[in-house]
Formats: structure tokens, C-alpha cells, sequence
């Protein structure tokens, strides 16, 4: 793995404001509907995403997630701009403004989407990495779902033919302790989803979540192990999201103060502590990086606010269709 240096926890630093500030941007907007339909934020699980980003190899590894997928391709490398003009369904976002906050995809940065059906990535993402192993390609897909994805069959299915067929994977189990208003201890007789891996005998252990040292050391040894053709991994980072399951979402299933709980070890925070204790950085130069990270996410507004909405004749363009399909003329 990369060395993790000063560097490291600044860029961590500066990358998991940024994704915090950019999502409270859009829960802002959101409440000014300008952007609509659904919206699941993603802040208090950034050392998941920070971490891993850290053991990747970005120039050929993949990941493929859920719908709480803002923030993740702009880690692998997608303008931010184009993430948020997708948001607010412009033609300059990452699909034209045709796919919205659910589907936020970009081939080019192999960030795979963005998927609403719970637990539908899970194959899919099995089947990238069978892409790769079949081309002769060296690299790893990381295939993320929810504490709640856990629970689908279709888990069950993808472990068994990833382990069969030893595929360069790695199962990532976000679990933020809740399936929309589900606790995890309501949804199995176990709360150690990482033991599902045990069934298949595949290599699973629990991560510390919250804290991005442990979660790129966990994501290298899984990485490492796929890249040398060792196969999948199933590992099970324990994090906790601050804002409710999307934008509408009452939170009657928990306490304010369990959320305070969970603040106390903030990945940012943590990060920050470490940077002020090992005087990598002063509270003044932190200062100037938040300034900047403001700056930047106002621009990513302002660039979604100013773009236009797509032509309606682009509707049906990136719609499957046959061209004998009998019953329905697609074309405006
Ligand atoms: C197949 C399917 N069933 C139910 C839903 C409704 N639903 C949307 S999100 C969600 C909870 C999933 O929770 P989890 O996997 O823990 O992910 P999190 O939202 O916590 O990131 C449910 C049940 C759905 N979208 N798809
Ligand atoms: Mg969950």
C-alpha cells in the first residue's frame, strides 16, 4: 500500500469536507427543489470511501454501489460539477441530467453507478470482476451495498459463484447500523454480517468504519489478495450515517443523542486531531482549506444553476429500444 503520510491526512482532510460540504450543499438545494425525487446523503461514512480510494488503484480498479453515491465518483475523478448538474438534472451532468441522484455513473472513471433496486449491484458487481478475470485484466472491483442489502438473496447467490470461480472482488458491507428505518438488530438472529462470508469460505473480517487508516489497511489486504488472483473478500465496515435513510425521513427509530454519540469519533475529526497532534498542519492552514472547499462547492452550484435543461428530444436517446419492437414508437 502507499505509505500513509502527511499528505495522506491532508488530502483526507480536504477530499472528506469536500464530499460533507458538497452533500449539505444539496441538502440545501434540495429543500429549494432544485433538486428533486429522491436524495440519500452519504455524511459520516466518508472514511469508507476515504480509505479505499487509498488502497485502489485508480488508474484500472472499479466500484460499483447503491443509490448513496454522490461523493464516490468524485473521489475516483469525476468533476464534482458534473455530479451536482446531474443532481439538479441539467444537460452538463455525468447522464445529461437523465439519470438524477440515484444513478450517477461515469465509464471512464469505472465508477459503475449509482443503483436503487437494494441489492441489485451485488451480482452486477460480481460480474464486472468476471469481466476482468475473463479479458486477463489485473483489476479489482469493489462491489459496495447497505447493512439492509445484506439481507437479499441475491448476496447469497453472487458469494457463491464469486468464490467458485475466484473472482477479483471485493464485497463491501457499508453497515451504517440502519435499513431506512430498520436496525440491523431487527433484521437477523446475528448482528456480525461479516460472518455471511464464513458460509463460503471466503476471507471476511469487521473494520472500524469511521476511521480511514483501518479501512485503507483492511481494503489493501482484500485488494492485494483479488489483484494476485486470491479471489473475493467480504469485509463489513462499521460506520453510521448522520442525516436520515433520504431527505424525508423523520428518524423516529433513533435518538438524537445516538447520532451525538457517533459524531464524538467523526472521520473528519479524527483526521483533523491527528493532523493538529503530529503538527502536519496549523488550525490556519485548516482554516484555508475550509475557505476553499466552500469556494469550490459554490462553484459546483453555480455551474449546475446556470446550465440548461436537456432538450426533450433527448428523451428517449440512451433507452434501450429494438428496432422491431412492435408495440411502441419511442421517437418524439
Ligand atoms: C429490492 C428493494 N426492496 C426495497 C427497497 C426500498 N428501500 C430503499 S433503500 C432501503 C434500505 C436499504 O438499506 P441499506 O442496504 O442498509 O442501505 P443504506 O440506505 O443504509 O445505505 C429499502 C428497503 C428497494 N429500493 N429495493
Ligand atoms: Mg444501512
Amino acid at each position: 500500500m502507499q505509505k500513509i503520510t502527511k499528505e495522506t491526512y491532508i488530502k483526507w482532510y480536504e477530499d472528506m469536507l469536500f464530499w460533507r460540504k458538497f452533500e449539505d450543499k444539496l441538502a440545501a438545494v434540495y429543500i429549494q427543489q432544485k433538486v428533486r425525487g429522491f436524495l440519500h446523503l452519504y455524511n459520516g461514512q466518508e472514511a469508507v470511501l476515504a480509505g479505499a480510494l487509498h488502497a485502489m488503484d485508480l488508474s484500472k480498479d472499479k466500484m460499483i454501489t447503491a443509490y448513496r453515491n454522490h461523493v464516490q465518483p468524485i473521489g475516483m475523478g469525476v468533476d464534482p460539477k458534473r455530479v451536482m448538474a446531474e443532481l439538479f438534472g441539467k444537460a452538463t451532468g455525468t447522464s445529461q441530467g437523465l439519470g438524477g441522484s440515484m444513478h450517477i455513473f461515469s465509464k471512464e472513471h469505472r465508477f459503475y453507478g449509482g443503483h436503487g433496486i437494494v441489492g441489485g449491484q451485488i451480482p452486477l458487481g460480481a460480474g464486472i470482476a468476471f469481466g476482468d478475470k475473463y479479458h486477463g485484466s489485473d483489476a479489482v472491483t469493489l462491489c459496495c451495498f447497505g447493512d439492509g442489502a445484506a439481507r437479499q438473496g441475491s448476496l447469497h447467490e453472487t458469494f457463491n459463484l464469486a468464490m467458485l470461480w475466484n473472482l477479483p472482488v471485493v464485497f463491501v458491507c457499508e453497515n451504517n447500523g440502519y435499513a431506512m428505518g430498520t436496525s440491523v438488530k431487527r433484521t437477523a438472529s446475528h448482528e456480525d454480517i461479516y460472518k455471511l462470508g464464513l458460509g463460503y469460505e471466503m476471507p471476511c473480517a469487521p473494520v472500524d468504519g469511521m476511521n480511514p487508516i483501518k479501512v485503507a489497511e483492511a481494503f489493501d489486504e482484500a485488494i492485494q489478495r483479488a489483484r494476485k488472483g486470491g479471489g473475493p473478500t467480504f469485509l463489513e465496515l462499521k460506520t453510521y450515517r448522520y442525516r436520515g435513510h433520504s431527505m424525508s425521513d423523520a428518524q423516529h427509530y433513533r435518538t438524537k443523542a445516538e447520532v451525538e454519540e457517533y459524531k464524538k469519533i467523526d472521520p473528519i475529526s479524527q483526521v483533523k486531531d491527528v493532523i493538529l497532534s503530529k503538527k502536519y498542519a496549523t488550525e490556519a492552514d485548516l482554516k484555508k482549506i475550509d475557505a476553499d472547499v466552500k469556494k469550490r462547492v459554490l462553484e459546483c452550484e453555480k455551474f449546475a444553476d446556470e446550465s440548461p435543461y436537456p432538450d426533450k428530444s433527448v428523451m428517449y436517446d440512451v433507452v434501450y429500444e429494438q428496432e422491431d419492437y412492435p408495440f411502441l414508437q419511442h421517437k418524439l
